[in-house]
């Protein structure tokens, strides 16, 4: 949990934080976001040091459109620049930053990766629309949606424990926010899919999956007063 940052939520009224000191990254982010969570996921794997700025995202501060003008997180800062979009960051400081390089080299495995990632976000974008759906006959429709894009990604994954391969790689700290809110919410989607449910519990004891989890309960606290219209941001450690 302390990988996503436990720093107050910033809102509008709130003074806008001095830039970060030269070379420091910064994150803006939100701490139960799964877009920030992929970000925060590469930086963990590989150790990269960093400062978080946490923005209430119901009463945004207007400094934060200077970061972001899409308005959304995550977006980082370094050095005057700023950059937003959780995969294009993603990739950026995998590139940039040293250790061992998260996304393959191999353009053919890019590509199929690239694919089987589509899949898994048309499978949780529908899991999400389900969550909030009452009648019978469409949520019978998605849950066959669902299930038919989860037959894609269960076919890839039984080639490889990892969708990056043999070790837990870009794609999957893409794909993990994804599965992990299913595994909440929908876990019947992964209990029946055993490619995907051995994968979790591998993917479960990986360090930098850890370091980003917060307990199910204080997650679970989050959504459902997002749900309500009310999202509460400064629920667990905050600093
Ligand atoms: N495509 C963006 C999506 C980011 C996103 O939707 N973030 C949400 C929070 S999870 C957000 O900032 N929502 C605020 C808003 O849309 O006004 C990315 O990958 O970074």
């Amino acid at each position: 949990m302390a990988g996503m940052g436990n720093a107050k939520h910033l809102k509008a009224g709130d003074a806008e934080p001095a830039p970060p000191a030269k070379d420091v990254l910064r994150v803006y982010g939100m701490k139960f976001c799964l877009y920030v969570h992929r970000l925060k996921l590469v930086l963990a794997a590989k150790d990269i040091k960093h400062e978080t700025v946490n923005i209430d995202l119901q009463k945004k501060p207007d400094w934060f459109f200077q970061k972001n003008p899409r308005g959304k997180v995550p977006a980082i800062e370094k050095n005057g620049e700023t950059l937003y979009e959780s995969d294009i960051m993603s990739e950026y400081v995998d590139e940039i930053y040293p250790g061992r390089r998260l996304q393959t080299s191999d353009p053919l495995q890019n590509a199929k990766e690239k694919l089987v990632l589509g899949d898994f976000n048309e499978a949780a974008n529908k899991c999400y629309t389900l969550s909030r759906e009452n009648d019978d006959n469409k949520r019978s429709a998605l849950s066959t949606a669902i299930q038919a894009s989860l037959d894609k990604v269960e076919k890839f994954l039984g080639n490889s424990p990892y969708f990056s391969g043999q070790r837990p790689g870009f794609t999957d700290y893409m794909i993990w926010p994804h599965v992990e809110r299913m595994l909440l919410f929908n876990s019947e989607f992964i209990k029946g899919n055993l490619n995907i449910a051995s994968y979790c519990d591998r993917m479960g004891n990986d360090e930098a999956v850890k370091a980003c989890r917060h307990p199910a309960d204080l997650q679970i606290q989050f959504f459902e007063s997002y749900k309500a219209g009310n999202a509460i941001y400064d629920i667990g450690t905050v600093e």
